[in-house]
């Protein structure tokens, strides 16, 4: 042992909807490869999952099965923390001080405030809707996290939280960590099947939008085979929004195999957009056939999820209650008695 201390990663995703491959590619992906570098943090956002509504029992069943997702996938408890995100409740207290300290304009900035409010009803938005970005700056900062690896879509939340940091280092003193995004060089902003214009995501409703992580081997195949495209012919990466669905295929492929793009537009020199689905999709479920196999084992061990999620949070609830003193102590809070 070197004795030296890792930086801290921290990084979640939301129990809103079935885990797709952008969730994947743009996050998961590069944690398991992130777990040996750094002192890593993941945990399964059901705070944030409530800003927009959700059925109780379903908010519990996908709860549990993000986190046996993230098990599968290849995250290891014994290296990383692994915890729900209101088992620590430092999360809720430091979002209320930074609530606090952060002028309304900035909430209305955000892009991902706008494109989800404009698909509610005026009266049924909440509050809670405008404050996330708040919420996931306390994610991040409990933490004092130096590196957040997340998609493209989170890039604009990571600015925020540095700003609300500094802003609080500012009025209070050095306190927090300004953390970095660590965005993955490929694979940052996977679109949706259906529509190569939009980003994937997993509340999104309809048949041919995504590739969940969970889907059988055929339905994967066969969402994949229908995929967008142009009525062109050659396999190339291309920044042309008419050729967004082959780019966006490409992506995918470049993101699973790690090749680069020279190479991999040499391997279908000549070939059709029919060649390149079959290939992506063979990649695709090269790689969900054995986190579905883990998957399936994990959630018939009886007890076993529960275990890794109680020891998370406690490993979490040492690290985000530390710096929640600190915080309590520099706004002028009177220390409990007892
Ligand atoms: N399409 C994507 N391409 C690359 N990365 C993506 N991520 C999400 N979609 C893509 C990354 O996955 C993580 C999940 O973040 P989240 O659950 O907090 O919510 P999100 O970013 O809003 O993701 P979704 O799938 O679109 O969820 P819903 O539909 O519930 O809002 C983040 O690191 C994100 O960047």
């Amino acid at each position: 042992m070197s004795g030296e201390t890792k930086k801290r990663v921290l990084s979640g995703i939301q129990p809103s909807g079935n885990l797709t491959i952008g969730n994947y590619l743009g996050a998961l992906q590069q944690w398991v490869a992130e777990q040996d570098t750094f002192e890593c943090y993941f945990c399964i956002v059901d705070l944030h999952a409530l800003t927009v509504p959700q059925d109780p029992a379903a908010l519990r069943a996908k709860t549990r099965e993000v986190a046996a997702i993230y098990l599968a996938a290849g995250i290891d408890p014994e290296k990383s923390a692994v915890f729900v995100q209101s088992h620590v409740s430092a999360h809720t207290e430091l979002s209320w001080i930074l609530t606090c300290l952060t002028p309304i304009g900035w909430l209305y900035r955000m892009t991902q405030f706008k494109d989800k409010s404009s698909k509610q009803q005026q009266e049924s938005i909440g509050a809670g809707l405008l404050n996330y970005p708040i919420l996931m700056a306390a994610d991040i900062l409990l933490y004092q996290a130096s590196a957040v690896p997340v998609g493209d879509d989170q890039r604009q939340h990571l600015e925020f939280t540095r700003d609300i940091a500094q802003r609080f280092n500012h009025t209070y003193g050095e306190t927090f960590t300004l953390p970095e995004a660590m965005i993955p060089r490929e694979g940052a902003r996977i679109m949706g099947l259906d529509n190569p214009l939009a980003k994937m995501s997993k509340s999104e409703a309809s048949e041919y939008h995504a590739v969940y992580l969970l889907d059988p081997p055929d339905i994967a195949r066969k969402k994949i085979m229908r995929s967008q495209t142009d009525s062109g012919r050659d396999v190339r990466f291309s920044s042309d929004p008419e050729r967004a669905g082959v780019n966006n295929l490409l992506t995918i492929y470049q993101a699973l195999t790690g090749e680069p793009k020279e190479a991999i537009e040499a391997r279908f020199e000549g070939k059709g957009y029919g060649d390149l689905k079959k290939a992506v999709a063979e990649q695709v479920n090269d790689r969900l056939s054995p986190l579905q196999a883990r998957y399936n084992r994990l959630m018939h061990e009886n007890g076993y999820l529960d275990e890794i999620l109680a020891q998370g949070a406690e490993r979490a609830r040492a690290v985000a209650d530390k710096t929640l003193a600190e915080v309590r102590d520099r706004v002028g809070f009177v220390a409990p008695y007892r």
